[in-house]
């Protein structure tokens, strides 16, 4: 028996993986660096399936039909090149690897050109939807080298997940590091969702002194309309989870977040292209902040602000406190997309982000309703430069307006940080606004840099100094952005 495929890294992703492979008619070889994980998988989960457990990296390779289609599931970073190193000496031309872990984008980018200069194909593929995901049917996200798909998608396509259609949710993504770097953004966005979410959690328990099961309620009947979303799904039934023992976990488990970098990687890359992705980054430091529990701990002693309930009808701010969830998801979902579209055009990606909307439909993190939204958006306009210009999401953000107001507004009164919810509205009036104070920023940087600035009576292109103290020169900065 030979493989269509082979996986190494049996942890909780390549083992679910492996078994969905298997259900869908694929014969899988498997490796390990840690060899008692192949047996205790051929011999538990695997047992009698179509999976071969290997011992070596030879026997391995030596098991794999050709083209050799190696996928890789480990720990981003240096384990993927020390596979690929160990890996090389035993593929041919033509073979192909896949790293399905969330590496990042530059280096999927490198990976590809390196084999490629081999003679070999190479794939970053994002894969989401965890452990439940991988078994299941994700969401692939792959790019790299094109060649490589006509030999690998029937193989993703079918162990990912359908929407409603039966369309699976994989499609080729684009070159280089291009569905790595669609993850990450996916990932990114996910940050805010659950830093939003969270926020939410917070105003309902510390503003309106809601319990456990109250909230846990709100977020099952959330779920039901335009929030219906994997994460506020999850999220009702954490709330009401509890122990042997009849205490919520929710309650005992520390409020410091851990991350594993996509969401940094977002922001950066958003940084680096000058897109305003301020939901994702205002999550990212979230977590960043909640983690310094000492120092936070030590401040709330000193800083007596306001920390009182909030004096407000529940079910009007209820309402509220949904419109700003769900417009803080839709102005981060459309600052990803921004995002991506800069992304695409600085690494001459060709993405089709009626594709992207689609893949994130089903199968992964952030799959919600309102992604069908974005795909119609896109499919309608390919060339949309911002989802908020969409018919349906300016409508849709217009109409939460008001609430998303109140909530910012009560909770600013009240003491309660919600930095994405405040954010996401602050980036819609920044966003709205025909004039804003840039004027003075570039005054100020001719003042004291002689930087120039550009006239609203002139061409554009055209730049002016004026002497702001009536002794300085006119010698002036080259005008120039980064
Ligand atoms: P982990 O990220 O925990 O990685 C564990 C696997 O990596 C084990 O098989 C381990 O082998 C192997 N490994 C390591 Br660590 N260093 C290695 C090395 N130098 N050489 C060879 N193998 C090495 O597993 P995971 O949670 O299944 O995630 C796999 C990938 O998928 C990661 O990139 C992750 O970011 C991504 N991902 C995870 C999720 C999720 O929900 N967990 C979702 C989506 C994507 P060993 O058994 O010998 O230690």
């Amino acid at each position: 028996m030979s493989a269509d495929i082979g996986l190494i890294g049996l942890a909780v992703m390549g083992e679910n993986l492996v078994l969905n492979m298997e259900k869908n008619g694929f014969v899988v070889a498997v490796f390990n660096r840690t060899l008692s994980k192949v047996d205790d998988f051929v011999n538990g989960r695997a047992k009698g399936l179509k999976v071969i457990g290997t011992h070596s990296l030879e026997e391995f390779v030596s098991k794999l039909k050709k083209p050799r289609r190696v996928m890789v599931m480990v720990r981003a970073g240096d384990a993927v090149d020390k596979i690929i190193e160990m890996l090389l000496p035993l593929l041919s031309k033509g073979d192909i690897i896949i790293d399905g872990g969330n590496s990042y984008f530059e280096d999927t980018t490198r990976r590809t050109k390196e084999l490629e200069a081999k003679g070999m194909m190479f794939v970053g593929a994002g894969v989401s939807g965890g452990e439940e995901g991988a078994l299941n049917g994700p969401s692939i996200m792959p790019g790299g080298t094109k060649g490589a798909w006509k030999e690998i998608g029937p193989i993703f396509q079918a162990i990912a997940a359908k929407v409603k259609e039966g369309v699976p949710c994989c499609e080729w993504v684009g070159d280089g590091g291009a569905g790595h770097y669609v993850k990450m953004v996916h990932n990114g966005h996910e940050y805010s969702c659950c830093q939003a979410i969270a926020e939410a959690y917070w105003v309902m328990k510390e503003g309106l002194g809601m319990s456990n099961e109250e909230m846990s309620g709100v977020f099952s009947e959330w779920n039901l309309g335009k929030l219906e979303s994997y994460l506020i799904e999850i999220t009702a039934q954490i709330l009401s989870k509890k122990d042997e023992q009849g205490t919520y976990v929710i309650d005992y488990i520390l409020d410091k977040a851990g991350q594993k970098g996509t969401g940094k990687w977002t922001v950066m890359s958003a940084l680096e292209l000058g897109v305003p992705v301020t939901l994702v980054s205002e999550a990212v430091f979230a977590r960043c902040l909640s983690y310094q529990k000492e120092d936070r701990v030590f401040a709330s002693n000193i800083f007596t602000g306001p920390r009182e309930p909030f004096k407000v009808d529940q079910k009007q701010f209820l309402n509220d406190l949904h419109d700003s969830l769900y417009a803080s998801f839709l102005v981060s979902c459309a600052q990803c997309f921004v995002l991506m579209g800069a992304a695409g055009s600085r690494y001459k990606w060709d993405i089709d982000y009626a594709a992207v909307a689609h893949m994130w439909r089903g199968g992964c993190i952030i799959r919600s309703s309102y992604l069908e939204n974005i795909f119609q958006a896109f499919q309608l306009n390919p060339a949309l430069s911002n989802l908020m210009f969409d018919h349906f999401f300016s409508s849709e953000i217009q109409k939460c307006s008001p609430g998303w107001r109140r909530v910012v507004a009560a909770t600013s009164k009240s003491g309660v940080a919600i930095p994405v919810i405040s954010s996401g509205l602050s980036y819609y009036d920044g966003l709205r606004a025909a004039s804003g104070p840039a004027n003075l920023i570039q005054a100020q940087r001719d003042y004291f840099g002689a930087h120039t600035y550009e006239r609203l009576d002139r061409n554009a292109g055209q730049y002016f100094h004026t002497d702001w103290t009536g002794h300085g020169g006119s010698t002036h900065s080259q005008a120039y952005n980064i």
